[in-house]
Parts: C-alpha cells; sequence; structure tokens
C-alpha cells in the first residue's frame, strides 16, 4: 500500500502516529513508498557491505553525509552484485530502478543499475535527513526516460560555478540529462568550427567529470546550422570538435538546426549531414552513447515555413539519432495530441526541447510560479524531455524542481506542493518570505509567444476583486486596510530577502528583483495613504503621498539587472505585472484625476500629459493617415487628399492609458485599434501591442510600441505605414488636433 503524501516540504518532518518519529517528504514523489515506525535516530554510523562492487559515486555520496563505523548494517550493491543478492526479486525491473528499506537492524539500497544504487543512495539521504529516522520501505523508478536541462537559451550563458551547482542539483533531483547548447557562446555557435583553447577545454572536462559524479549525462552540442556550407570541409570540422570533445571525456552530442531559414533549413541536407556524423564519428567509436538534433521545424505551428517534406526528410536517419521538439508551438507546454501528431512524423519518440521557464524573449520577469501545464501520459510518448532555462541558474531551479518531480513520477505530481518543496528546498531560511516573493513573479506579462501565468498574487487579486468596484463609489477603510497589508507583505518580504541576499546565492542572482518587489509594496502603501488622504480631504497627506509614490516609481525603472563584465543583455525587472503593477497604475491615475477635479493646491507635482485624449489627424509631409475602407482593410493608408466627404474616416482618437503608461490609436469612423505594425486589431485587444509611447522630436511626434520588451518604430513607406526596428528612419509625424 501507498501512504499518501503529505504536503510537506524536503527537510521538514511530520509527527507520525504516536512515536515522536518523523516521515519525510521525498522529492521526486516516489512511485511505492510504505513507512513504518521509527527504525533509529540520529547521529548514526553505518557499517557498510558491498561497497567495493556498487556504483562508487554512490557510496562516496553515502560517506560524504555519513561517517563509518560499527553502527547500523548497510547494504548496498546493484543487481547481480553479491551483496544485494538476497533481495534481487524486489529491485524493480526498470532502467535506473532502486529498492531502499530502512530498519532498526539495517539499511539496504540495491539498485537496477548504477544509476538506480545513486538514486537509491540519494533518497536514503533524503529519508533519513530527520533526526529520528524512520522504517521505510521503497521500490522507485522514473517515468520518463531522459529528464532534465537544455542550456539552450540566447543571452548570457550560464558560468562555471553555474553548471556546477546546477549538476548537483541534478543529482538530488534524479534529473540526469544537461544539453549543452547556450546560444551566445562562441565555441557552440559563432566560432562551433574552433577548438576549444587548452585552457576552456580544461574547464569542460571538469564540468563533464562533475556531471558523470552526479550521474548527469552532459550532451555537448553544437550549432552549425547558420553558415554551415553543406560541403564536405565543414562535415570534417564538425567531426574534428567532436573528436576533440570525445577525448576530453564526451560520450553525448547535439547538433542544433533551430532559428535557421531559407537554404540553411534544408531538411534532406540536414539528414545527409547527420548521417555523416554517423557514420563518421559516432560508428567509429563503440561507446558514443547519444547522438541528438534539434530541428529547423521543431514546433507544429511553423510547419509553413519550411519545405512541406522537412520532417519526412530528417525522419529518414538512422534510427540511433533522437529529434528535438518543442511541442504545439515555441513555447507551450506539452500535450498528448502533440506527441501524436509529431511521433509519426519524425519515425520516432521525440525529445522534448519545453520552452519553460527561459525568458530570453521577456528578460524583464522572472518566472518563480509552480511548473504545470504538461500532460502526464507524456511520459511514456517520448525519448526524453528537458527544460530550457533563465539565464539566471539558480532561480530556474524552483520550476526545475517542479519539471524534476512531474518528470519522475507524473502520476503523483502535485503542482503545489513540489513547488512549496523547492521553495523550502531553496531558501530554507527564508521560505515564508520566499514563498510570497515567488506569488509577484509568476506571469510572463504580454510576450510574442502569448504564453501566460494567470496565477500570480492570488491574495491580492481576489482582495482587489472584492473591495475594487466598491471603493471607486466611495471609501472603503477595510478595503484599505486589506491592500495595504498586502502591499507591506511583499515589501517586507523582499526586505528581508535582500538582506538574506548577502549569503545566499540564489537571492543574490536575483537582487534586482528583490529591490523591484521592496518598491512596489512601498509604491502600494503610498497608494492606498493617497487614498486614504483624499477621501478625508487632506491635501497635504495627498500630495506626499504622490510625490513618495512618484519617486518610488522613478527608482523602480532606474533599476537594471545584469552589470557585470562581459554581459550582452540588460534586464530591466518587472514584478507583480499581471495585477499589482496594473492596480498601482490604475488607481493612481484615477485618484490624481479626483484629486484635480476638486483642488488647487500644488497641481504642479503632477505630471503633464504631452498630449491630451482627443481627436488628432495623423500626418507627415503632405500626406494624412486614412481609413478609406472604414470597417474593412486590414491596415490605414497615407493619403494625399483630405477626406471631405467622410472625414472621420482620417480621424483617430489618442487615449492615454495610464496602466501601461502609453496612447492607444483608434480610427473615429469604425473603432477599430492599431497594433505595432500599423494594422487594424480584429482580435482581442492587447494593451501592449495597441498602445504607443508617443515623443516629441523635431517639430512633431514619433510613435514607438514596446511591446514585447523590444522597441519598434514608425516609418512611412510609399502609401503604408511599416514597422522598424530601428530609429534612424523612423517619420516624424504631425498630430494636428480635430476640433
Ligand atoms: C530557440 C531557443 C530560445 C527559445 C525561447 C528553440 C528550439 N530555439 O524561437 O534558443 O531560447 O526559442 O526564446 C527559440 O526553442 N527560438
Amino acid at each position: 500500500m501507498k501512504i499518501k503524501h503529505w504536503a510537506m516540504p524536503v527537510g521538514a518532518f511530520l509527527f507520525y502516529g504516536s512515536m515522536s518519529a518523523q516521515i519525510v517528504d521525498i522529492s521526486p514523489s516516489p512511485q511505492k513508498i510504505e513507512w513504518g515506525t521509527k527504525a533509529f535516530d540520529r547521529p548514526v554510523s553505518f557499517n557498510i557491505k558491498g561497497a567495493e562492487a556498487a556504483d562508487k559515486d554512490a557510496v562516496e555520496a553515502l560517506r560524504h553525509t555519513f561517517s563509518q563505523g560499527r553502527g547500523v548494517k548497510l547494504t548496498i550493491g546493484e543487481r547481480g552484485d553479491k551483496a544485494v543478492a538476497a533481495v534481487a526479486d524486489k529491485i524493480p525491473e526498470r532502467h535506473q530502478g532502486y529498492y531502499l528499506k530502512i530498519s532498526p537492524k539495517e539499511v539496504i539500497i540495491a539498485g537496477n543499475d548504477e544509476t538506480g544504487t545513486f538514486y537509491g543512495v540519494q533518497t536514503f539521504l533524503a529519508a533519513a535527513s530527520s533526526p529520528e529516522v524512520m522504517s521505510v520501505e521503497i521500490y522507485d523508478w522514473p517515468a520518463t526516460p531522459g529528464r532534465g536541462v537544455v542550456e539552450g537559451f540566447y543571452g548570457n550563458a550560464w558560468s562555471y560555478d553555474d553548471r556546477v551547482s546546477q549538476f548537483e542539483f541534478y543529482g538530488r533531483n534524479k534529473l540526469d540529462t544537461y544539453i549543452y547548447g547556450p546560444k551566445d557562446d562562441p565555441y557552440h555557435r559563432g566560432k562551433w568550427r574552433e577548438l576549444y583553447p587548452a585552457e576552456e577545454a580544461a574547464r569542460m572536462k571538469a564540468l563533464n567529470d562533475e556531471a558523470k559524479r552526479n550521474k548527469v549525462k552532459f550532451v555537448w552540442g553544437i550549432h552549425p546550422a547558420g553558415d554551415h556550407s553543406w560541403q564536405d570541409d565543414d562535415n570534417i570540422a564538425t567531426v574534428r570538435k567532436f573528436e576533440q570533445m570525445y577525448d576530453l571525456g564526451f560520450r553525448n552530442f547535439a547538433i542544433f538546426f533551430d532559428d535557421v531559414f531559407g537554404t540553411h533549413a534544408d531538411g534532406k541536407k540536414h539528414a545527409e549531414y547527420m548521417d555523416y556524423i554517423m557514420k563518421n564519428f559516432v560508428k567509429k567509436h563503440f561507446d558514443v552513447e547519444t547522438l541528438l538534433m534539434c530541428p529547423s521545424l521543431y514546433n507544429k505551428k511553423w510547419e509553413p515555413r519550411f519545405q512541406p517534406t522537412y520532417l519526412e526528410d530528417i525522419s529518414v536517419m538512422d534510427p540511433f539519432i533522437q529529434v528535438m521538439w518543442t511541442g504545439n508551438s515555441v513555447v507551450d507546454m506539452i500535450n498528448v495530441e502533440d506527441m501524436d501528431w509529431v511521433n509519426p512524423r519524425i519515425g520516432r519518440k521525440a525529445f522534448i526541447w519545453l520552452n519553460y521557464p527561459v525568458t530570453d524573449y521577456c528578460i524583464d520577469h522572472m518566472l518563480l510560479g509552480p511548473f504545470t501545464g504538461n500532460d502526464k501520459e507524456v511520459a511514456g510518448m517520448v525519448s526524453g524531455f528537458t527544460a530550457n532555462p533563465m539565464e539566471y541558474a539558480e532561480a530556474s531551479k524552483i520550476s526545475l524542481a517542479g519539471t524534476a518531480d512531474f518528470l519522475w513520477n507524473p502520476i503523483d505530481y502535485n503542482a503545489a506542493e513540489a513547488w512549496d518543496k523547492a521553495i523550502v528546498d531553496l531558501v530554507p531560511d527564508h521560505a515564508e518570505a520566499f514563498r510570497t516573493f515567488c506569488l509577484y513573479n509568476i506571469d510572463l506579462g504580454p510576450n510574442a509567444h502569448k504564453l501566460r501565468r494567470l496565477n500570480e498574487s492570488p491574495d491580492l487579486k481576489s482582495i482587489i476583486d472584492r473591495y475594487e468596484r466598491e471603493m471607486t463609489g466611495g471609501y472603503s477603510a477595510e478595503g484599505a486596510d486589506a491592500i495595504e497589508k498586502e502591499f507591506r507583505k511583499i515589501r517586507n518580504a523582499s526586505a528581508e530577502l535582500l538582506e538574506a541576499s548577502v549569503d545566499n546565492k540564489m537571492l543574490a542572482e536575483i537582487r534586482p528583483w528583490l529591490k523591484a518587489g521592496e518598491l512596489l509594496g512601498r509604491r502600494g502603501e503610498s497608494a492606498v495613504e493617497m487614498y486614504r488622504a483624499l477621501t478625508s480631504d487632506d491635501q497635504e497627506a495627498f500630495i506626499n503621498a504622490f510625490v513618495t509614490y512618484d519617486r518610488l516609481t522613478g527608482e523602480a525603472a532606474g533599476i537594471a539587472s545584469r552589470d557585470f563584465e562581459g554581459s550582452i543583455k540588460v534586464a530591466y525587472p518587472k514584478v507583480g505585472t499581471l495585477y499589482a503593477e496594473p492596480l498601482l497604475r490604475r488607481s493612481v491615475a484615477a485618484m490624481t484625476d479626483m484629486y484635480k477635479a476638486t483642488n488647487d493646491y500644488r497641481l504642479d507635482v503632477f505630471p503633464k500629459l504631452l498630449l491630451e485624449n482627443g481627436t488628432y489627424k495623423i500626418k507627415a509631409g503632405n500626406l494624412i493617415l486614412g481609413n478609406p475602407d472604414a470597417g474593412n482593410g486590414t491596415s490605414p493608408v497615407m493619403q494625399s487628399m483630405e477626406d471631405d466627404v467622410n472625414p472621420d474616416r482620417q480621424n483617430w482618437r489618442l487615449v492615454y492609458n495610464p496602466e501601461y503608461d502609453g496612447y492607444s490609436i483608434v480610427n473615429a469612423k469604425d473603432g477599430r485599434y492599431l497594433n505595432d505594425m500599423c494594422e487594424f486589431v480584429d482580435g482581442l485587444f492587447d494593451p501592449a501591442l495597441h498602445t504607443f509611447s508617443i515623443k516629441p522630436q523635431d517639430d512633431g511626434y514619433v510613435i514607438i510600441n514596446r511591446s514585447n520588451g523590444y522597441l519598434v518604430y514608425w516609418e512611412v513607406k510609399d502609401d503604408k505605414v511599416t514597422r522598424i526596428y530601428e530609429p534612424e528612419t523612423q517619420t516624424v509625424f504631425q498630430l494636428v488636433p480635430v476640433k
């Protein structure tokens, strides 16, 4: 019988029955576990049997924690070893499976293979981490074949220390795969043909050794697709590089063809190249374990962009080669239907490259939410499953702990519990504060890939839902108190973590977000003060609170991350963007308007709107932006004549949206919004894509959209307005108010 898992974190203990012994919640959750009564107390020493024949990394991990002595008998080994022969029929006949028994008189750790023994030790170390160790019997194995991480993002690659820390974490969490593919590492992509210089090579070797100690398969990847000539010399260059890695001890390899198009994305060429590597590298050695490829067409949505036969062309590759796949689109969770679609097309089980929690396309956000959204049946339909993380290695562990738990035992996976466990495991001394902080760092904000997480700051959301409507009607002291309490909570939590960040690697890494969290809380408190002052008619208090709010908002806007030497990407941390930030912007704007309508004390402190809300003609030179097919047509056109018959077709309503600090642009005739590309919006209004910064320049205005983390500008080209990425040639428009 399997005892239900308790919602208790790793390292926290539960009183069990009438005895004061403690059971521990083990992560990832074992397949079958049965707790008994108390076995023994710590400290304890073990009389280890079988160590000579057992997996040496497993034995080392054991000896690292426990001293050897005349204490409790501990037998360790894997199937076939004499030491564990007596329990041979109890060992699950599964890849990486193990049997673990703790009883008052002995401990048995018996793996089905070496990794199984190592994982048995990991579970034993967790189960025996409480002062009083419980008897337990565990039968365990992973549901998913290859579990881990693909370091495959654009931006600052992980450091040596980051990776060492990851491998230790993977070992503990039973993740067995790490794929090396940082896009901006020169030896992976830019200078893929060049061999590692001696010093770099030594570091790579050391990393691989570290991975091995933790039973992590280090898959070394190369990205030649951008400029491969498809000629022999580049094939030879690839083998030469692989041979260097082979000599350093690498046995697992990958070739990436992602994010290349046109002639670089030729399926036939890719398949020929892969088969060349099979023949001239893999088959020349007896012990190469893995050859992975990431195709150019790596998600279903992109099918129309490539040759119609791309997947068929690569499906004929040697079956040894595994093929990566991100799912239904670039950034998406993985469902059964996705696998049903792709597997027959590539003639093998796809190897998942999950683009989560990667943030290279929404870098201002920190993704610290629970790991959710993948179908549990997927485990049996893949040849591996790796997650692409954030460039923030330590912070990625929150999500990756969930990934590990999910992949090991999807049936028993509980995202909320796994998340709680990870928080306690990673920040044990400040778990409560960190949990609060994580709750404000879950959603990705509006982004190009349209993945959202709507479970951010649930407490604040329910308070907003409950009070906001009644608060706009009048004063709700209760509502103000409740909202203030939430803002104080995120402020205090962030402040506590900031202090703790001095000697905590993860907290140090996310320090800019902690600062943003603290400021968010303080701004919230100021906004509540404004509200109280407004309703008690205290002008001075209102102005003081506004000035504080405004100053803190400016401070928050100035926070930047990653200013270390060699950094290639800077983030401007955003926290609480789903509810907290919009609430502040919305309510401060509304309160300011109310104040201005009835008071005249110190109106000078409020920033002036550059352009009043209203109706405008949008002109460039002697052309005028119009909507001749009002109601139809995908985009407006620049016209040379004023429309006297139907002037509204050339009239545009500009409305400032304080929540997004930008203007929306709507045609006065048919009410359709314009988007970043200066096209009419048919679907839902997306405030990020459909609001604009309008800035004075020369004797007019430039129109800028900053939807997806990068800026786009408007430029008149022939009779259309188009979106460009560099400001040099952007158009200066005249915005002429219509009376
Ligand atoms: C890249 C990846 C990047 C991710 C998210 C794959 C296979 N390739 O759109 O390097 O981190 O999306 O931005 C990708 O996903 N391309």
